[in-house]
């Protein structure tokens, strides 16, 4: 069996999704995913340019080596760019796998372990109230856990993944405002004086069963991560996620010793060596990579088995970052996974998106239910593609009071 050819389609409805398409000799074909938020066209180059030539004639069943190839072959390995690309070749092959064998994929990595996975949504408000309103939108609709993110009453800006204005209904990540960011500005004092409050506040208002998580995004050092971890220990959350810079593995000692509330990190690691420690040393309880940035599911399956022998559990990324077929990557490991925790779903509610990637992965109640259709179980609509192009955007940039570079 041989690989034919391969394409990229970089575009989509409100966002730009880095879509790759393997054909064999045997008329199978599979579906990968290089989306890298912001960077779409550079994981597409490295696709174009370097891996697809070398793909051309090779053996699609041998993702392994395949992956090996790539990874060692490419000798400035990792980095985001270059493992969204082997991510999505890796995914393709599993996705021409699971069909060559006719299964779905979590039949091939041991069955499933559960029926339905537990997701969380995005609750946001520019303020209190407006965020209460964002909760009760998502728990009438049954979801049993939700991400919340508050405006902070006096910062300059809108801080982290909130609206402007309340009753802004605006998706803050694929709100782009060109090639050139906009600026927010961070205030870490009132960040800390106002958040453990509110996120107390919407515990009494939706009672003990309501699973609430919260996004730092990265914007604390590790002293104030520790006192805000230690802070909000009463309110019971799921998780806090990346309360500091994530490139530092050391940072979280200082978290985990002065608090028992769950961390989860991970959105940004690309490889099992931006985690080891941490699994290791046991300093956090979820981790968070994505199928995508991970460079696939062959590596992503071997974190996750490492990751359980360390009592963490799964929570991978799901922001619209992904497209479907990631996501769909990520839905048949949530079924095996031993250690599943929690899955991420920006619910985007586009029937666009939908007529682009037509599955049947479905949502109900707060939980995702795994297709059983053969491979990934999601497919890729090229005449709606056509409707679409590339088109740039940037993540806002964050400075503090006084001007500084911060972290988004
Ligand atoms: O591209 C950046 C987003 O993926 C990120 O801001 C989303 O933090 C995020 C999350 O938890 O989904
Ligand atoms: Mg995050």
């Amino acid at each position: 069996m041989k690989i034919t050819g391969a394409t990229v389609f970089v575009g989509g409805p409100a966002k730009n999704y880095v879509t790759l398409k393997i054909m064999t000799d045997q008329g199978v074909y599979g579906l990968g995913d290089a989306t890298l938020n912001n960077r779409e066209t550079l994981p597409a180059a490295y696709l174009r340019d370097y891996l697809i030539p070398n793909l051309i004639g090779m053996d699609p069943r041998n993702s392994e080596d395949i992956w090996q190839l790539f990874y060692r072959g490419a000798y400035f390995r990792r980095g985001p760019i270059a493992m969204a690309a082997f991510g999505a070749i890796d995914m393709a092959l599993w996705d021409i796998k699971g069909k060559l064998a006719n299964m779905p994929l979590y039949q091939l990595f041991g069955g499933k372990s559960r029926e339905g996975a537990l997701v969380y949504a995005h609750a946001t408000g520019a303020d209190l109230e407006d965020l209460i309103d964002s909760i009760s939108h998502y728990v009438e609709q049954g979801y049993k856990a939700v991400r919340v993110q508050c405006g902070i009453p006096g910062m300059p800006t809108a801080s982290y993944a909130v609206p402007d204005k309340k009753g802004d209904v605006r998706n803050y990540i694929t709100d782009y405002s060109g090639i050139k960011p906009k600026v927010e500005i961070w205030d870490t004092d009132r960040y800390m004086r106002y958040m453990p409050g509110a996120l107390a506040e919407i515990r009494g208002r939706f009672g003990a069963d309501l699973k609430i998580l919260h996004d730092v995004h990265h914007r604390l050092l590790p002293r104030e991560g520790a006192e805000f971890a230690k802070a909000v220990e009463p309110v019971g959350l799921f998780w806090l996620e990346d309360p500091t810079p994530a490139e530092d593995q050391d940072a979280l000692k200082l978290v985990r010793q002065h608090s028992t509330t769950p961390i989860a990190i991970g959105e940004v690691f690309n490889s099992v060596w931006d985690c080891n420690k941490l699994i290791e040393n046991e300093l956090i309880d979820y981790i968070r990579l994505a199928a995508t940035y991970a460079g696939g599911i062959t590596p992503l399956k071997r974190i996750v088995d490492l990751a359980g022998l360390h009592h963490v559990r799964t929570g991978f990324h799901g922001a619209p970052s992904h497209s479907p077929i990631s996501m769909a990557a990520q839905y048949h490991l949530n079924a095996w996974a031993p250690n599943f925790g929690i899955q991420e779903y920006l619910v985007l509610g586009t029937p666009e998106c939908d007529a682009l990637f037509p599955s049947g992965h479905r949502m109900e109640n707060g939980m995702v239910f795994v297709s059983d259709a053969p491979g990934l179980g999601v497919d890729f609509d090229e005449q709606e593609a056509a409707r679409y192009s590339y088109s740039p955007g940037s993540h806002p940039v964050v400075r503090l009071l006084d001007g500084t570079m911060w972290n988004y």
